[in-house]
């Protein structure tokens, strides 16, 4: 069979973020991103099999036999394909009334109290079906792809049923499979905790830990556990019995930390050797020292800082401590409910100062350190996938300076062209 080969050349810049595939980038290495000018990238059988100048690629080509195409990448920018690290992708139904509530004064946090937030999102995901649920997942797959997203972490934790929490990660499964962008399956039963064990929490994390657990991991359905981990939500005792447990089932720990209030969320993260701590708006300076000892990354939302009118984490504090960040849209219906990485990008830029290369490293080589990826995807090196974005801008700064447009011209999933001219190529939008 004669071998596939793709040739992308003439790129203004390959922003490759190499040298970060054994540990994330921290402190100083984050803002070293690699960058060849006038660069060439050749991929055969969907693997990068070399990254170099417009000159060595052409001696190369020279050297190989196969049925080559050429992308034209005069005038763009080539980056890794965009990695979203923190997302509850999959749920019916919206909350767009709770955008109002919070306007005229209510908090996030209350209206969850209340029985509202998360807990609505549940009602309406367990009347959905798992072909529902596919269907409008589906959507957001396709728009996560055309902002140049090619991987995505996915949690579970609208369902908060043994029955419901299968549901939704049967969903996500049967996702993976569909639709080009690859999913990362994280489970969530630890979410929120439901109205009928509202005077019995730890009832509920009974059920997460002796029965959700083990069910989940004997039909390999989560390679990561979450918990929500909040004033008002799960304990930090609860957190790290729920964390625990799941290790011992082989589901690497990751945490939701320190968004509305200092909780310990931090401190326990690197406790319990979690691959990452989220959110992590208030935490403390000691939490954020013990997460760069242990090596937690710290997988930072200033989107949802923004739609929840909040000043975002300390991203700089993070950085010069030491400890590995990378991005996130957490997109979900209540507070962050968009698929654009990009303007996140923007947002960690604008809000808390992060560089241009940093908001990259961050999206790419870090994000797929935080779902367990960093050896096959999250940069331009041979050998990994060719999972890759051309932007239609002139340098890597550019996708700061211009803010929430769309800069994505064509994206390719394990050297697939999937977005051409910002347009989705046989992508699948329906299961109908
Ligand atoms: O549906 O509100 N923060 N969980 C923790 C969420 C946001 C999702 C939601
Ligand atoms: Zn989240």
């Amino acid at each position: 069979m004669v071998k596939s080969i793709t040739y992308i050349k003439r790129a203004l810049q390959v922003v490759t973020v190499k040298g970060g595939s054994k540990e994330p980038k921290r402190g100083q290495a984050m803002s070293d991103i690699g960058i060849i000018e006038n660069g060439s990238v050749i991929i055969e059988g969907g693997t990068i099999t070399f990254v170099g100048s417009d000159v060595e690629a052409e001696q190369y080509i020279s050297t190989i036999d196969g049925k080559v195409s050429t992308i034209d990448a005069s005038g763009k920018v080539l980056t890794p394909g965009l990695i979203d690290p923190h997302t509850h992708l999959v749920f019916a139904g919206s909350r767009e009334k709770e955008l109002e509530m919070r306007l005229n004064g209510a908090k996030y946090i209350d209206i969850l109290k209340a029985g509202g937030g998360i807990l609505q999102t549940t009602t309406s995901t367990r009347e959905a079906s798992e072909e529902q649920l596919i269907e409008e997942s589906l959507k957001r797959l396709n728009r996560f792809l055309q902002y140049g997203v090619t991987t995505v972490e996915s949690k579970s934790g609208y369902g908060l049923t043994l029955e419901d929490e299968l549901k939704q990660l049967r969903a996500t499964k049967r996702l993976n499979e569909q639709h080009p962008i690859d999913l990362v399956s994280t489970f969530m039963g630890a979410h929120a905790i439901p109205v009928d064990y509202k005077e019995n929490p730890d009832e509920f994390v009974r059920l997460v830990i002796e029965e959700m657990i083990p069910k989940v991991a004997e039909e390999n359905l989560a390679e990561f556990c979450d918990v929500f981990c909040e004033e008002g939500v799960f304990t930090i005792e609860q957190s790290e019995r729920i964390l625990e447990a799941g290790k011992n089932f082989g589901l690497k720990p990751k945490i939701h930390a320190d968004e509305i209030v200092q909780f310990g969320g931090a401190e326990l993260a690197a406790k319990v050797g979690a691959v990452s701590a989220d959110h992590l708006l208030q935490a403390s300076t000691e939490g954020i020292k013990q997460m760069a000892e242990s090596g937690v990354i710290a997988v930072l939302l200033p989107g949802t800082a923004f739609f929840l009118m909040e000043k975002p984490a300390d991203a700089r504090k993070m950085i010069e401590s030491g400890v590995p960040v990378a991005l996130s849209t957490d997109r979900n219906p209540g507070s962050s409910p968009t698929e654009s990485l990009p303007f996140v990008m923007n947002l960690a830029c604008l809000t808390m100062k992060m560089t241009p290369a940093e908001v990259l490293t961050a999206c790419t080589i870090n994000a797929a350190h935080a779902i367990g990826r960093a050896d096959q995807i999250g940069s331009i090196e041979v050998g990994k996938k060719a999972d890759l974005v051309l932007f239609d801008a002139p340098n890597y700064q550019t996708l700061q300076y211009n803010y929430a447009v769309n800069l994505v011209d064509t994206v390719l999933k394990s050297g697939k062209v999937i977005v051409e001219g910002g347009i989705l190529q046989n992508v699948p939008v329906s299961t109908t």
